[in-house]
């Protein structure tokens, strides 16, 4: 996979260099060009901002250094054999990025991320290339940053850790949470490691009985207890046909209930399911 990034902080996307991402760059699995989009302006002071039309504060960044570099990136791409790009646009005000979002763009060949700093960049770019290429404009959560950088280095690595041949072990992604698969959208409970006992804190039983069964039965259940507590909603969404009678027991025990479509809700009064 090719993955161009033009930005005016060049340097804040070092760490595409290091860790599991510099890896496959390494590899030669990731191709990263990082370019500087000052490169693309023409005067003394290489301006990539203006006032923003129809007023309000900050600044918004210029059609112009934004059309020469895509335009030189993309001729390059195509000449060194990438084919179609897509677009990337990080963005407070795009779709929300998620692991579904992560594996489509993994199966492409060709990323150009483009991310912005100011107000954000003249609408007329991303119209004009929606023309051309397919265009991701993504956010990575209800947060405001100073800049796109490190939403592309978030995007970036969710991506690449998809790409064949880099997490070394393809298991590794089967209980990722988030994955889909008939454990979709539950989040991971807790894992331990040697020592048995630290601080006099005790790895739980079942996890050194080597009983398969039983150990697969309580990561579900913690699985369960922390969705339940950190993200309902991931629970409210799940088939409820995808629960067990073991799940419908510790769900009802924490206070669920199906609802009258089916799906789980919450039950009004009371945490521990006594309404
Ligand atoms: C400037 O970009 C942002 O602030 C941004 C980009 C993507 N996702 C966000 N949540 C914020």
């Amino acid at each position: 996979m090719r993955i161009d990034v033009i930005t005016i902080f060049p340097e804040y996307l070092a760490p595409l260099h290091v860790s599991l991402v510099g890896k496959a760059v390494a590899r030669g699995v990731l191709d990263v060009h990082v370019h500087d989009l000052r490169r693309w302006t023409h005067d003394r002071h290489a301006t990539v901002d203006d006032t923003p039309y129809g007023g309000g504060p900050g600044m918004v960044m210029k059609t112009g250094p934004w059309g020469e570099a895509l335009d030189e990136v993309i001729a390059d791409g195509y000449e060194t054999g990438a084919r179609l790009p897509r677009l990337v646009v990080p963005t407070p005000s795009g779709r929300p990025f998620t692991q579904e979002h992560a594996a489509e763009l993994s199966a492409q060949p060709w990323l150009i991320f483009i991310p912005a700093r100011y107000e954000g960049i003249d609408r007329r770019v991303v119209d004009e290339y929606a023309t051309r290429l397919p265009v991701h404009e993504i956010s990575i959560g209800d947060y405001v940053l100073a800049g796109g950088e490190a939403p592309v280095l978030v995007i970036v690595e969710a991506v690449a850790r998809l790409l064949p041949g880099v997490l070394g072990n393809a298991e590794s992604h089967r209980d990722d949470s988030f994955a889909p698969g008939p454990m979709a959208s539950l989040l991971e409970g807790p894992v331990y490691t040697k020592p048995p006992e630290w601080r006099g804190r005790t790895v739980p039983d079942v996890l050194l009985s080597g009983h398969h069964g039983k150990i697969a039965r309580w990561r579900r259940d913690e699985a369960l207890r922390r969705t339940a507590a950190h993200r309902p909603d991931l629970i409210e969404r799940c088939d409820p046909a995808a629960f067990d009678r073991k799940d419908r027991e510790l769900l009802a025990a924490l206070g669920w209930r199906p609802g009258p479509g089916g799906h789980y809700v919450k039950n009004e009064k009371g945490e521990d399911g006594a309404a």
